[in-house]
């Protein structure tokens, strides 16, 4: 009859001498595996007889599960050992100098979103974000853009597949869900963001929401992703006259030009009432634009008085509370500040491009 003990100790020794995972299996195969020593020795118990059978068969059995320990012990093992030497061969000396010549640079996109936050936040501002797919409630209804409104038709819309199907629109019992009239939108603004903030929390609000945007649009002053940051203020007695002040002061600091012209020209917008395009003092020397000089004017950004049926929609009370909105193209602001061209190069990923338009790291 096989020793045991011995049978023990050599697939012990096999295991031990395994240095990598597939020669443990190989130890495995050879001890547990299908024809392995101890499944041989098993399939030869019918051969014994039976008063030795049971004793045999129970004496397998524990070696078995000894030698499954064994290599599973092993196992664990070696794994560890592999994710050492893994750490050590990738280990990144964190304290190393910046080297000059693989210098990164900050994208002009997220350079003027930080400019125009750097500049509004002084005044009480802080920043809110959303997601990039949302509701039909929030994207429209609750701004005042009901199914059937022109409006709509104006922001062409990416629509996305339905998932599971709902009520949507402002009746509906639960905003979050898509219907078949009324899918899922990719957000055509950053409105949404308003919205939500103003379901959950109560005023005074005052924030800046900046982030990505998309409209089936695409030619040379057009794309079909781009950014905005929209701010909105609410608070018992906010009027005209501090939307006016907050965004001249704003576009004077934004552009550098202290006395810089700036014109509010009657608009419409669905979530505004009234609501004004903001246009600031230009002149064209040779079709190129000079901000701060002339007789001419350049359309920087949309701004109104939040339209009472929003802020209905949103829980606010109209009776109580009023404020103000305004929103601005980010892409349009960085061209003009940062004498880019070319509207889509913002999105070639071009590492020329960003090593000549981006910005330092260290602010400089
Ligand atoms: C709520 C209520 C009102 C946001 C506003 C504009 C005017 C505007 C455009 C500028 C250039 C978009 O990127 S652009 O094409 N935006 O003119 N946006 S008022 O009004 C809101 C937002 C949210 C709850």
């Amino acid at each position: 009859m096989t020793d045991l003990s011995t049978l023990k100790s050599e697939v012990q020794q096999a295991v031990e001498a395994a240095n990598d995972i597939a020669a443990l299996e190989e130890a495995r195969v050879s001890a547990l595996g299908k024809k392995g020593r101890v499944t041989e020795l098993l399939k030869t118990l019918g051969t014994l007889p039976e008063t030795e059978r049971k004793d045999f068969g129970a004496r397998i059995n524990v070696l078995k599960s000894e030698l499954e320990n064994l290599i599973e012990a092993r196992k664990a093992k070696l794994g560890t050992a592999a994710l050492d030497a893994r750490l050590m061969s990738e280990k990144a000396d964190v304290t190393l100098s910046v080297r000059p010549e693989d210098k990164g640079a900050i994208h002009p996109i997220s350079r003027t979103i930080a400019d125009i936050v750097a500049l509004l936040s002084p005044l009480g501002f802080s920043v809110a974000e959303g997601p990039d797919i949302e509701s039909d409630f929030y994207n429209f209804a609750a701004l005042n853009m009901p199914p059937d409104h022109p409006a709509r038709q104006m922001q062409d819309t990416f629509y996305l597949g339905l998932g599971d199907s709902g009520a949507g629109g402002l009746e509906s019992s639960n905003p979050e869900s898509p219907s078949p009239q009324a899918p899922m939108v990719l957000r055509t603004h950053t409105s949404p963001v308003q919205v939500r903030t103003m379901l959950q929390s109560k005023p005074p609000i005052r924030i800046l929401a900046p982030g990505r945007v998309f409209r089936r649009d695409f030619d040379q002053t057009h794309a079909p992703m781009f950014h905005q940051v929209e701010g909105l203020v609410i608070d018992e007695t906010t009027h005209m006259g501090h939307l006016k002040g907050v965004l001249m002061d704003f576009l004077r600091g934004f552009f550098g030009v202290p006395d810089l012209k700036v014109r509010f020209r009657p608009s419409y917008f669905p979530f505004t009432e009234p609501s004004a395009e903001v246009d600031i003092g230009c002149s064209r020397p040779g079709g190129k634009i000079k901000i701060g000089e002339g007789d001419d004017w350049l359309e920087v950004l949309g701004c109104g008085m939040v339209h009472g049926k929003v802020l209905n929609n949103c829980n606010i009370d109209p009776a109580k509370y009023q404020g103000f909105a305004f929103g601005m193209g980010v892409e349009r602001l960085a061209m003009l500040k940062y004498g880019i061209p070319d509207l889509r190069t913002f999105f070639e990923a071009d590492l020329r491009w960003l090593r000549h338009y981006g910005f330092s790291v260290l602010g400089d």
